[in-house]
């Protein structure tokens, strides 16, 4: 069983597949606080979880090559331990993570698609420590040169069957650009391998505890390109690759791709389709829940939710229905003081609002404006797609009155 290693996770999650292993917190926790605690934080694993001991970590390497096609071997080797990761100036930033597969599940309800079953939990948010990603690359001692490339490849240190690991790679101009603030961490919510914090829970015997947290998360070291697909964002990150190329990943390569509504598993051509990497502008009402109903005679209902928008766009408006769509009022927004062009994390959205009159039923809708003024698509028909990727329609959540 190449599972046998995995980590210990909280039973507070809703698993969608055991091995390898994929969850999500519970929506009407998800949107209760800012930063997601690691034990929520939902999961997304596409092979089996790296096994990372004492002795690996002390001779851990991050390493990094300029390669292309026509080379025979990797030019440029370089390499760096943790420890001179961690002596690099420690940058520090709130980011949301949200899977390419987040809202899934209502896209299958219209037509079939094909992957895992993700309700609205597959989004979550912590504050990340470690370095620049272009420090890192800075104190490799890479050349001018080396940067004339078109891409730059990561890749984990988990491996499929055949041994070939897990990878991504973006274009190397948004790499380089410091705005977009691209880091390599090795603490998630000060809990990765914060020494202060080991000490004192190993006291408390709690250290396995956080390591288990890490480790579904990438321990020791996780990239993070915060606005871009959970799937870019390489845990484990063990090799950084140069490169005029894309990376070879199935995940980069045959997966990841949108086509439009009409095209079929027969029909798709995955080498021209466009690699998904920034995430479109999403809201989600995580209260009230679908099955659940108001009482009438409370007189008010809040319903709250989650806003994001990829490349850093902030959350400009959430507009909230009671009647399906016909009227809108505006949400009460807690974006946590970011500024509008360095959203990295998700904005909470909050109303509270008096049931209108006569009413058996609220039908709730929510769609949210990103900075660029991008808005939802009303409905999920116009974006399917075979693989069910980027469903950022109008979020509806039906309650019954009672009283
Ligand atoms: N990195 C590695 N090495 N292996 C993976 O399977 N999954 C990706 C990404 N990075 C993955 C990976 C996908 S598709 C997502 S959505 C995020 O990690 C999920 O991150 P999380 O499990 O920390 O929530
Ligand atoms: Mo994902």
């Amino acid at each position: 069983d190449a599972y046998k290693n995995d980590p210990e996770r909280s039973m507070a999650l809703t698993v969608n597949s055991e091995k390898p292993f994929n969850a999500e917190p519970p929506l009407s926790l998800l949107a209760d606080t800012f930063l997601t605690p690691n034990s929520l934080f939902f999961v997304r694993n596409h092979l089996p979880v790296p096994v990372v001991d004492d002795k690996m970590l002390k001779t851990y390497q991050l390493e990094a090559s300029v390669f292309d096609k026509q080379d025979t071997k990797p030019k440029h080797v370089k390499s760096l331990t943790l420890s001179d990761i961690k002596r690099l100036p420690k940058f520090e930033m709130d980011a949301t993570m949200q899977c390419a597969g987040n809202r899934r599940k209502e896209m299958s309800q219209v037509k079939e698609v094909k992957g895992l079953s993700w309700n609205c939990g597959s989004i979550s948010t912590a504050k990340w420590t470690g370095a620049r990603l272009t420090d890192i690359l800075k104190a490799m001692g890479f050349k001018d040169e080396d940067f004339n490339k078109k891409y730059i490849q990561f890749e984990g240190l988990d491996v499929d069957p055949t041994g070939t690991p897990y990878g991504s790679s973006i274009a190397m101009e948004k790499a380089l650009d410091p705005n977009q603030c691209i880091m390599v961490a090795y603490e998630m919510n000060g809990l990765h391998t914060s020494k202060k914090l080991i000490i004192k829970f190993m006291i408390l015997n709690y250290y396995n505890v956080l390591r288990t947290s890490a480790a579904d998360h990438g321990f020791p070291l996780r990239l993070i390109i915060p606005g871009v697909v959970g799937a870019r964002n390489v845990k484990w990150l063990k090799k950084i690759v140069l490169s005029d190329e894309e990376s070879h990943s199935h995940w980069q390569r045959k997966d990841y791709k949108c086509f439009n509504p009409s095209v079929d598993f027969n029909t798709c051509d995955f080498d021209t389709a466009y690699a998904v990497q920034e995430t479109p502008v999403q809201s989600v009402i995580s209260e009230p829940s679908a099955s659940s109903s108001v009482s009438a005679d409370d007189g008010y209902v809040t319903v709250r939710g989650y806003a994001f928008s990829g490349g850093g766009r902030g959350i400009a408006r959430v507009d909230l229905s009671l009647d399906g769509g016909e009227t809108w009022l505006n949400a009460e927004l807690d974006n946590n003081g970011q500024s509008p062009y360095k959203s990295w994390a998700w904005t909470l959205w909050e109303a509270t609002v008096p049931i209108p009159k006569n009413k058996k039923k609220l039908d709730l809708v929510c769609k949210a404006v990103d900075s660029s003024h991008n808005v939802q698509p009303e409905r999920i028909e116009g974006i399917w797609n075979l693989r069910g990727l980027l469903n950022n329609s109008w979020h509806r959540v039906s309650v019954k009155v009672e009283g």
